[in-house]
């Protein structure tokens, strides 16, 4: 209904009454265009096949009563203006049919120009009020939802989003592969061409993104320079393949800003739900960031996924070349092919490197903590799954081929000539830290760092992985398992700033 008149439909059995209103609205200034039908069926037949500016609806009709069909008027088209012609004194008949969502009443005894013109007005009014309100309540939905500089999903909206994938893909057991992308060196756009250019930028590479997505994905600001991309159905290869594909549109895309075509790349860290240790959707957000930062450490403008070694261009730090670099990317190889339940040795290593720098552990000493953990990780790829994985109390030939683990890494550390201050940290990763069942002298703070750091990560990556015979730890359960060892089996500094991590990571 717009001040030029409009379509209105009458629904009204009596033929004088109808008459009347028709006549009536056929004298205003503005010409309404009416049609009459006699029940409720035709009502709503018209209704769905042609558009309307107004209704008005008699009380009683042959099929239904007026108050009847206004709801399902409503159900149509909730902006559709109706009134309702009531009979003489019937003020209760009025109240029920505003409840019933009429947006207002006419007494036919009463019906005259003057009050129609004004019933019609305030309808006007109103309509344009609806309109107003739907439009503002539009742009509230969409700023609670997408980001304003890009139109992409905003990092609630993400959030809310990856709770759903997530569920999805478990009901279903379809892998959900999680990549995060972040701009390389973006800070140096803003410094040289002032943050509007970085907008744009981001703009620019938010478009360049989306044309490359599927529909069925999920694609979000993450946050500053920081972009997720959730890809249902998608698994670790297939993570690895869209990130590479990102990686390469990127980088053979000329950003065009207001200064000048600028060329950018990003790196992207991608996880799926189907490795070890991802038990919630947090979870998976936090191995393809860990992973991210892996991409952003071996270079940039590349892809690293979770729970996957980076193979021969970048072997787990710390070994030279030889036997021990060998070894190294044989076992990345073979915990590849066991994604789920391997990657143990590369997860205890990130563990120790998010721990680290709360107990002092850097430089050289964090350098051997990682291979001390990229070495367990060997060792257990060769212990029959029958000692890894029992539920009882092991035999004492089973505990040996346990404690055999890192003494056969020593030795081989030795045999290849590497760092003595490797071989020490391996010989002491299972020294308890008060030395109970050890004939070492080394108790407590005499037993190296390395070594108490990788025996609580390594702790904490197997109570949080699940087993054959145990679903995995909660990160809390977890924690509270290892806190309960603290001063006997592992260094309580160590254990409390695994906490520290595990809490600012959450
Ligand atoms: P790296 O390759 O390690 O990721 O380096 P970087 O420079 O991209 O990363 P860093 O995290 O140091 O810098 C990110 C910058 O992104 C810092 C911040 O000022 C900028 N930034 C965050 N949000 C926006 C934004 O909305 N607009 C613009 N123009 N800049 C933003
Ligand atoms: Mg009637
Ligand atoms: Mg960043
Ligand atoms: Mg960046």
């Amino acid at each position: 209904m717009n001040d030029r008149g409009g379509r209105v439909l009458i629904v009204e059995d009596d033929p004088d009454d109808a008459r009347i209103l028709q006549r009536l609205l056929g004298r205003l200034d503005r010409p309404y265009h009416c049609e009459v039908v006699q029940t409720c069926a035709q009502a709503l037949a018209r209704l769905q096949s042609g558009s309307w500016d107004v209704v008005f609806v008699d009380h009683r009709l042959p099929d239904c009563h007026g108050e009847e069909l206004i709801p399902q008027i409503r159900d149509l088209d909730p902006g559709l203006p109706v009134a309702m012609l009531t009979g003489q004194g019937d003020e209760t008949l009025a109240v029920a049919v505003m409840k019933a969502g009429a947006w207002d009443y006419l007494r036919k005894g009463d019906l005259n120009g003057p009050l129609l013109e004004q019933t019609l007005r305030s309808l006007r009014q109103r309509v344009r009020l609806e309109a107003e309100v739907r439009a503002a309540q539009h742009e509230l939905e969409e700023l609670a939802v997408r980001d304003g500089l890009t139109g992409l999903c905003n990092h609630r909206h993400f959030q809310a989003l990856l709770q759903v994938e997530f569920a999805r893909a478990r009901r279903y057991g379809s892998p959900l592969a999680c990549l995060m992308l972040d701009l390389d060196h973006f800070k140096g756009v803003n410094d040289t061409w002032g943050h509007p250019c970085g907008d744009e930028v981001l703009r620019s590479l938010a478009a360049l993104l989306r044309d490359g997505a599927r529909e069925v994905d999920v694609l979000a600001r993450y946050g500053g320079e920081e972009f997720v991309l959730l890809m249902p159905n998608t698994d670790a290869e297939g993570a690895r393949r869209a990130g590479e594909r990102i990686c390469r549109a990127v980088a053979a895309t000329p950003i065009e800003t207001s200064v000048g075509s600028l060329q950018m790349t990003v790196s992207v860290g991608a996880a799926t739900d189907e490795m070890g240790g991802v038990l919630t959707a947090a979870d998976l957000v936090q191995r393809a960031d860990e992973a991210l930062y892996r991409a952003k450490r071996s270079g940039r403008n590349g892809v690293r996924v979770a729970g996957i070694s980076d193979g021969p261009a970048s072997q787990p730090e710390g070994f030279r070349q030889g036997p021990l670099a060998c070894l190294a990317l044989v076992s990345a190889r073979l915990e590849r092919l066991h994604v789920g339940q391997g990657g143990h040795g590369e997860a205890t290593a990130e563990v120790v490197a998010g721990i680290a720098p709360a107990v002092g552990l850097t430089g050289t000493g964090l350098q051997i903590a990682r291979t001390t953990a990229h070495l367990l990780g060997l060792m257990r790829l060769a212990t029959p799954d029958r000692v890894l994985h029992t539920e009882d109390v092991l035999s004492a030939d089973d505990r040996q081929i346990l404690d055999e683990g890192p003494a056969l890494a020593e030795t081989l550390v030795r045999g290849a000539g590497e760092d003595e201050a490797l071989a020490v940290a391996l010989r002491f990763v299972r020294t308890r830290y008060d030395g109970v069942g050890s004939t070492a002298a080394q108790v407590g703070a005499g037993i190296p760092l390395a070594s108490r750091v990788v025996a609580v990560a390594d702790a904490w990556c197997a109570l949080t992985s699940p087993r054959p015979w145990r679903p995995a730890f909660s990160r809390a359960d977890a924690l509270a398992i290892l806190s309960a060892q603290a001063g006997r089996v592992f260094d309580p500094a160590v254990v409390e700033a695994l906490g520290q991590w595990v809490e600012g990571k959450s």
